[in-house]
């Protein structure tokens, strides 16, 4: 193709890394095959009442057994990069003690098929699926948790650190901390404000312990990271109040993290917001220099942006301790099937934010991505081929891509992003309800059904750049 004389699209610089993301609760069933312990996510979607329409991820999208075809189908959508999770229940049935090597074979399997097509494997420990034997010992309420997470991470580097260079310790531990010991929407389902401050402090802990074991296994040239979900926080109204809203939203979502990572200490005002749920001595002398270990890059997930003001707070039980006179306001204007408004300019806001504040550390945006209600036509034996129209979809990834490349452009180190998610997939606490594939998935046959956004971001891959609006998106096999 002669992209050449095509009007200016956006070009991405050179090695530039395209992928999708997954999570092992989210995507791979088969959840009692090969000695898999339980972890928190199966206690908590099998409790009446915590996951949308009682769904659970017992059989997911089977991914564990139709590894093969999926990596066919990256193959096929031309992706260098997968991102995906490893289910420390699989490695490490009861969250310590000796490794179960039938959970390690499966990830094996999955590198080496993923090696085979060129696709790079770029690996999560942790997302969110704690061994539930753990928990029953305190879970990330309780220090030990920190030192176990750092055997799990040797354990699984020891066999996969020959052939996988991108390691990420957690995926948002401000949601593992603040959903799952706050609000208790997600496992393991606490609403526990002092805990959540307590669980944030050991996932972090966790992170850093995990970072200098990884070292320790790891060949040179590997990666090391965490990613965070950052918040853009914007101001409802032009009022002190609303400012001070701001910090207290942006100490609790974002700074309770970078500052320790980063920086090397957390921050004194988030401290004295919570002083009254905690005397904050789980603190030990020598921990903010264990987080703050050096890692190579800084993974940032993206989704929608938040507006506060002063008012009335959440509901409780809520995942922002000592928030009570902070309100989150609507957002008028297009929004996704999560409810979550669409706004680009927010991403823009955390890449700067990041490189302002922060320094030179490369960033990865490590998701990215929209629900919307997609739906499959044709395909069912009347000849034509199964379509999925998912225009808004293509119009969010266009726009989140677009503030990338001008970060980039303006001097922002971001070396690459990741769509959320290659295949439909079990979203949480809203279970099957919520479509953030690229591909689609009908449950009822794992029929996986590529949408017309799968093929525009193969397009995108090729070309290394976004095509200008209204071009690209054919999902023709052009080239193929
Ligand atoms: C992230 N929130 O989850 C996760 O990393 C994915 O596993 C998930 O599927 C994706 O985003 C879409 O939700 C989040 O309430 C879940 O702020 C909830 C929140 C943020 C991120």
């Amino acid at each position: 193709g002669a992209n050449r004389a095509e009007p200016a699209g956006l070009t991405f610089p050179r090695n530039f890394l395209w992928g999708a993301a997954t999570a092992a609760y989210q995507v791979e069933g088969a959840v009692t095959e090969d000695g898999r312990g339980r972890s928190i996510w199966d206690t908590f979607a099998h409790t009446p009442g915590k996951i949308a329409h009682g769904d659970t991820g017992d059989v997911a999208v089977n991914h564990y057994h139709r590894f093969r075809e999926d990596v066919t189908l990256m193959a096929g959508l031309g992706l260098p990069a997968y991102r995906f999770s490893v289910s420390w229940p699989r490695v490490l049935p009861y969250g310590a003690g000796p490794a179960n090597s039938r959970g390690l074979d499966h990830y094996d399997r999955l590198v080496d098929e993923l090696l085979a097509h060129g696709i790079d494997p770029v690996l999560t420990l942790y997302h969110w699926d704690l061994p539930q034997k753990l928990e029953d010992a305190g879970g990330w309420g309780d220090r030990d948790t920190a030192a176990r997470f750092a055997e799990f991470a040797t354990v699984v580097a020891d066999r996969l650190g020959d052939r996988v260079r991108w390691w990420t310790t957690l995926n948002e531990p401000w949601c593992s901390a603040f959903l799952g010991y706050a609000s208790g929407v997600h496992a393991p389902g606490r609403t526990d404000a002092a805990l959540s401050l307590r669980a944030a402090h050991h996932l972090l802990l966790a992170h850093g312990l995990g970072t200098s074991a990884l070292r320790g296994v790891l060949p040179g040239g590997a990666q090391v990271s965490v990613t965070l979900n950052l918040c853009a926080v914007f101001p409802g109204s032009r009022t002190a109040a609303a400012a001070e809203a701001v910090r207290r939203i942006d100490g609790l979502a974002n700074r309770l993290f970078l500052d320790p990572l980063l920086r090397g200490h957390y921050p004194d005002d988030v401290r004295q917001d919570t002083a009254e749920l905690t005397d904050w001595s789980f603190v030990r002398e020598g921990d903010e220099a264990v987080i703050s270990v050096p890692v190579d890059v800084l993974g940032i997930n993206y989704y929608a942006p938040t507006v506060v003001d002063e008012g009335a707070g959440e509901p409780e039980p809520s995942a922002w301790p000592g928030c009570a006179n902070i309100r989150f306001l609507d957002v008028p204007g297009p929004a996704t099937a999560m409810g979550w408004p669409i706004d680009a300019g927010g991403l823009r806001a955390v890449l700067r934010r990041v490189h302002e504040d922060y320094g030179r550390i490369p960033l990865m945006v490590t998701e990215n991505g929209a629900a919307f209600e997609d739906s499959v036509t044709g395909g069912n034996g009347d000849g034509a081929a199964p379509v999925v129209r998912d225009p808004e979809r293509i119009a969010y990834l266009r726009d989140h891509l677009a503030v990338v490349h001008e970060a980039i452009e303006s001097g922002i180190d971001v070396r690459g992003y990741f769509v959320w998610s290659l295949l439909d997939n079990f979203e949480w606490a809203y279970g099957y309800s919520k479509r953030f594939g690229i591909v689609h998935v009908d449950y009822a046959t794992q029929r996986r059904v590529c949408k017309d956004s799968a093929y525009w971001y193969r397009d995108v891959i090729r070309a290394n750049g976004v095509p200008p609006a209204r071009t690209g998106g054919g999902r023709g096999r052009r080239g193929q």
